[in-house]
């Protein structure tokens, strides 16, 4: 007999780069959460359901034991702070890194410097070690269009190409931390599902190691 597994996963681009590491371990969606409005997905293994939510109530869900195990990117948990987690694998997929932006110049002279982020307890920490006092402006999306309209005078976002910052006549400034995507597990559905779990988690790792093998 098998424990129930529950796993978060948001839509988009994790959902896309976990669904290869989850047939490689088994696991495989009846549904397709992009065509289908279910929230909750029955996969192939009956123990085991996909609940599809926000990218940033990933580490939430996990936290309150809503789902025993979830993906979030680094820069989601490095926002929420990790409490009620084990963060025991890195799953290297939806890689990018968390920066400073803005526009070329210097920063203005006299007050403040105004950061406008949805990172806003990442963006705090990161000026702090540095001893800087900057105004931070909490958004909530098109983080790019602050500077532009004078709300802020850089932004902390996260960045792959770059196109983004470019085609908003942006640059990446500073490297705050490098950003993928790990597996998060629930603290006590570790200790009551241990063997379900760490079999999961085994899976996923070797899948990890498997697809990376490939792309070499
Ligand atoms: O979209 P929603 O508001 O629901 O949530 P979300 O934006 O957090 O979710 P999603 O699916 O967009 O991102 C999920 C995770 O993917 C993030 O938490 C990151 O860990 C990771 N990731 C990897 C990225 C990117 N790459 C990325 N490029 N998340 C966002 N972006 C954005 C970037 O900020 C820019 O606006 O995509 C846009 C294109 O980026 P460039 O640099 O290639 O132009
Ligand atoms: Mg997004």
């Amino acid at each position: 007999m098998s424990d129930t597994l529950t796993i978060a996963l948001s839509k988009g681009r994790i959902y896309k780069e976990t669904i290869p590491l989850l047939a490689q371990a088994g696991i495989e969606p009846v549904d397709d959460p992009e065509t289908s409005r279910k929230l909750i997905l029955d996969t192939n293994l009956p123990y085991v359901k996909l609940v599809i939510i926000r990218a940033s109530d990933v580490p939430t869900y996990v936290q309150y034991g809503a789902a025993d195990v979830g993906v979030a990117g680094k820069d989601v948990l490095m926002e929420h702070g990790g409490a009620g987690l084990y963060e025991p694998l890195d799953l290297r997929i939806a890689k990018c890194k968390l920066m400073v932006a803005g526009p070329e110049g210097n920063p203005p002279a006299g007050r403040r410097m105004r950061i406008a982020t949805k990172f806003v307890n990442s963006t705090r920490r990161y000026y702090a070690a540095q001893g800087k006092q900057v105004e931070i402006i909490k958004l909530y999306g098109s983080m790019e269009l602050a500077p532009l309209v004078g709300l802020s005078d850089r932004i902390v976002d996260v960045v792959d190409t770059g196109n983004t910052l470019r085609a908003n006549g942006l640059m990446p400034l500073e490297e705050i931390a490098q950003i993928s995507s790990r597996l998060v597990v629930n603290k006590a559905s570790m200790k009551v599902k241990h063997a379900t779990i760490s079999a999961f988690i085994e899976h996923m790792s070797k899948a990890v190691d498997a697809l990376h093998a490939k792309a070499g």
